[in-house]
């Protein structure tokens, strides 16, 4: 993509610094399926501490993250629990059904949240008939929901209920960043309230590639040589491992500026004849809104907005995903206000 475009499209379009360059062609390195490469090992230490894990294991993407998570906890023929719109059931190319071969119950949430009540019914004990209930998947920050945090309350609830029935847990995390500067709660405490947590650093914090996986250490042990079986056992990787140190080390608490502007878009947008935006449901870095008002479709006006230089996404006929992070100040996101208004005047 032209490096002039705003590019709104998501978090994940950052590209590397200068500085953050530097730490990785200065990386120490060595074989990570050895276990030998230090970089990897301080980064996968430095996230277990900050998550309250036993253990760490870097991983290429989140996908493959929580494609590893489900696996470890489940065996063929189980099966999870998630909110409908969970990027696990939605964006990983069925990852969890081919790869697991689990089958998914799917919950109706409320800006992807789901509740104790509402899971609980749907708990099964494997029978003759019935698959059994081995995992319940929580995402927080919610992508498909708009951003949104799952309140830590109801997270403590959802690992009662777990523990009660001997299921286990697991938070994609790969916005938990984001969750954490927008409430004050540590990472900790989100994560105690799973068994296993994945957390991505080529999102809101920059680094151009991997995530790490968190658990007990004997899950991280598991999860290893799964992830050797997907191909997923990397050499000497400290190179961008150590973007993945520098991006927790300095860009974590930065994301306040990402949600402060896309606070700034929502507010703008909300003005606009047409659009229906909600602005509660507007909690970090993501703003979802719908066009239907305005009589041109989310495809179209995406295709206008990006001749006038701003690029978003259309994530139904109707509905356009924009996403805040690094690389955007706040006059591009003025900027793109301003030709928003534009294309939807024209
Ligand atoms: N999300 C991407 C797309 O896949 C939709 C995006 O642009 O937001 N969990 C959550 C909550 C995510 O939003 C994503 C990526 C992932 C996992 C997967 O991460 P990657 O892309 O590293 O496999």
């Amino acid at each position: 993509m032209d490096m002039n475009y705003i590019d709104l499209r998501s978090d994940t379009v950052t590209k590397p610094t200068e500085d953050m360059r530097r730490v990785m062609a200065e990386a120490e390195v060595g074989d990570d399926v050895f276990g030998d490469d230090p970089t990897v090992n301080h980064l996968q230490a430095m996230v277990a501490e900050r998550l309250g894990k036993e253990a760490a294991l870097y991983v290429p993407s989140g996908s493959m993250g929580n494609g590893i998570c489900v696996k470890t906890h489940t065996s063929p023929g189980d099966e999870i629990i998630i909110e409908r719109f969970g990027h696990i059931v939605n964006y990983e190319a069925a990852n969890a059904a081919v790869f697991s071969g689990v089958q998914t119950s799917m919950i109706d949430g409320q800006n992807g949240v789901i509740t104790r009540e509402m899971v609980e019914p749907l708990l099964k004990t494997a029978s003759l008939h019935t698959p059994g209930t081995k995992l319940i998947c929580v995402e927080n920050t919610h992508n498909r929901a708009g951003g949104t945090i799952f309140p830590l309350e109801e997270m403590v609830k959802l690992r009662e209920l777990a523990n009660e029935r001997g299921i286990r847990v697991h938070l994609d995390g790969a916005r938990l960043w984001n969750a954490h500067v927008a409430t004050g709660i540590s990472f900790a405490e989100y994560a105690d309230c799973a068994d296993s947590v994945s957390v991505c650093f080529s999102k809101g914090l920059g680094a151009p590639i991997g995530s790490c996986i968190a658990g007990s250490g004997d899950f991280i042990e598991s999860a290893r040589r799964i992830r050797k079986m997907l191909g997923g056992g990397m050499r000497q990787v400290g190179i961008i491992a150590a973007a993945a140190i520098y991006a927790m080390e300095h860009n974590i608490d930065r994301l306040s500026e990402d949600h402060d502007n896309a606070r700034l878009l929502a507010e703008g947008l909300m003005e606009i004849d047409g659009i229906n935006l909600d602005l509660d449901t507007v909690h970090t870095n993501i703003v979802i809104f719908d066009v239907s008002g305005t009589g041109l479709t989310a495809p179209k006006i995406i295709e206008k907005w990006q001749k006038l230089g701003v690029l978003g996404l259309a994530i139904s006929d109707s509905r356009i995903r924009i996403v805040t992070h690094l690389n955007v100040s706040k006059s591009d996101c003025e900027t793109a206000l301003e030709k928003f208004r534009e294309v939807v005047a024209a």
